[in-house]
C-alpha cells in the first residue's frame, strides 16, 4: 500500500478536474462516516480516493479490461458500461497500484452495485458517494438527512432510487444491487418487528 499523496497524484492524472474534485469530496465524506459510525477513518478516506480511479478511462478500454481480467463477468455486468469502472477499478488498483488491502478493495468493488451483507467500509463508500460535497441531484438533502440516521437507512434510500431509474431507463439490475436492495429491507422489516411491542 502507497500513502494517500500517492494516490491522489493518480486519481488526478486520471481524472478530470471535477470527478477529482468529487473523489476528494467522496474521501472526506466517508472519514466523515467512519468518524460517525465507529469505522476505520484513515481506510474510509484512502477508499473515498480512490474509488472512482478508472472513471474516466474510455468505454472500449474499461470493456476490453474487464473482459481479459475479470473472468467471472456475468451478461449483466458486460451489457452495463456504468458498471465497469468499479470491478475493473479493484482489479487494477490491486494489480497495478499496490493496493494491499482488502477491506478498501471491496470498498470499491461494490461502491456502484452494492451487494448483500456489505462490511461497514463498503457501507461507508457507498454512501459517501451518494452524499459528498459535491452531489447535488434532487433528493440529496434526504440522503444526507438519511446517512445522518443510520447507514442502512441511507442505503436503502439511495439503492430504492438507482433500481426506480433503471427501471424507467429500461435497463437491468444487477443482481449484487437486487440483493443489497432486499438485504437492506429485509434487515429493516426484522428491526421494525423487533420494535414492536
Ligand atoms: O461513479 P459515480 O458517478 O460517482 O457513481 P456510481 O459508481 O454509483 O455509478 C452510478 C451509476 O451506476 C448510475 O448511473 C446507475 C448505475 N448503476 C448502479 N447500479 C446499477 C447500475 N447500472 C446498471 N445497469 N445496473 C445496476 O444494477
Ligand atoms: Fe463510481
Ligand atoms: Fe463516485
Amino acid at each position: 500500500m502507497k500513502s494517500d499523496a500517492f494516490y491522489q497524484q493518480e486519481i488526478q492524472k486520471r481524472l478530470s478536474e471535477k470527478r477529482y474534485r468529487h473523489s476528494l469530496c467522496v474521501a472526506k465524506a466517508a472519514a466523515a462516516l467512519a468518524a460517525r459510525y465507529g469505522g476505520d477513518e484513515k481506510k474510509a478516506y484512502t477508499a473515498g480516493l480512490i474509488h472512482d480511479i478508472l472513471k474516466d478511462m474510455p468505454k472500449e478500454a474499461l470493456k476490453a479490461y474487464i473482459e481479459i481480467h475479470i473472468k467471472d463477468a456475468d451478461e449483466v455486468l458486460l451489457s452495463q458500461p456504468a458498471l465497469w469502472h468499479s470491478v475493473a477499478g479493484a482489479d487494477y488498483l490491486k494489480n497495478e497500484l499496490a493496493v494491499d488491502d482488502t477491506d478498501i478493495l471491496m470498498a470499491v468493488r461494490y461502491h456502484t452495485s452494492g451487494r448483500a451483507h456489505m462490511s461497514l467500509l463498503e457501507k461507508i463508500v457507498f454512501v459517501a458517494d451518494f452524499i459528498s460535497e459535491d452531489r447535488d441531484y434532487p433528493g440529496v438533502e434526504e440522503m444526507r438527512t438519511a446517512a445522518m440516521h443510520s447507514l442502512e437507512s441511507a442505503i436503502e434510500e439511495g439503492l430504492n432510487f438507482t433500481i426506480r431509474e433503471l427501471c424507467e431507463k429500461r435497463k437491468p439490475i444487477y443482481l449484487d444491487t437486487a440483493a443489497a436492495y432486499n438485504d437492506a429491507v429485509m434487515q429493516r422489516l426484522k428491526q421494525e418487528r423487533e420494535d414492536t411491542p
